[in-house]
């Protein structure tokens, strides 16, 4: 049994050389998928409906199967949430103010608690998936990230938690491609996780050249743009 258990080990270890040689993610006890935002607010008739974002919810379902390790986040704000418009007299949705802790873009009114847009999209299927990160929670801080809040300083646990877990590979997926994927790919790389995006597993807002600047943000950081396919 012993060297049964061995055996498995030194596979899987040759099989994780094997495709991070090729720039792809094994996908083994050490990996996570993490599953951004997949919520009613973010896809159409949402509140702050992402260009075609439900279309990756059948993307994200099939990837989901072949990950063990399985993680979301929750965009989850009190209603008055500071990143809304509607808590700034004279703002408008997508006007960008200061907060102590910097640029904020405000936003239309959004998955706030309870809220049927702050539900998971409903076609969302990845049952196993372990645990749930909500995030935005604390109305005068904003939190794209699944692992820092917007004043960049408090943890959210998530990083804690994979680490605990012996996470040291993840895999992002969803939405929006140039806010909170982009916040939480870069927060994962920062926290030591070799990670990869999933470019088809996301749709962007892209505002004002957003989305460029995530993808070149998250290459400066060593976050690797993959494929489906790419996931072997
Ligand atoms: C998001 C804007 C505001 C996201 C969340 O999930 O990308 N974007 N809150
Ligand atoms: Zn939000």
């Amino acid at each position: 049994r012993r060297a049964a258990i061995a055996g498995a080990t030194l596979f899987t270890a040759a099989a994780a050389r094997g495709a991070a040689a090729q720039g792809r993610p094994a996908i083994d006890a050490q990996t996570a998928l993490i599953v951004v935002d997949v919520q009613n607010d973010f896809c159409p008739g949402g509140r702050l409906a992402v260009p075609k974002g439900d279309e990756i919810v059948a993307v994200c379902n099939a990837i989901g199967k072949r990950f063990q390790n399985v993680v979301f986040t929750q965009d989850w704000h009190p209603e008055g949430h500071s990143s809304f418009a509607s808590s700034h007299a004279g703002k408008k949705p997508f006007d960008v103010v200061q907060m102590p802790y910097g640029a904020q873009v405000l936003w239309p009114d959004h998955c706030t608690w309870d809220s049927a847009g702050a539900e998971f999209h409903e076609a969302l299927d990845i049952p196993h998936a372990q645990t749930i990160v909500r995030k935005g929670y604390r109305k005068e801080v904003d939190s794209y990230s699944g692992f820092l809040e917007a004043d960049r300083k408090t943890p959210t646990g998530l990083g804690g938690y994979l680490k605990e877990r012996g996470v040291t590979r993840a895999v992002v997926v969803g939405l929006a491609t140039d806010f909170c994927v982009n916040w939480t790919a870069q927060d994962a790389a920062k926290a030591g996780l070799e990670t990869f995006v999933v470019e088809e597993a996301c749709r962007a807002i892209d505002l004002g050249g957003s989305l460029d600047k995530a993808w070149a943000d998250m290459a400066a950081l060593g976050v690797k743009k993959i494929k489906t396919a790419d996931l072997g």
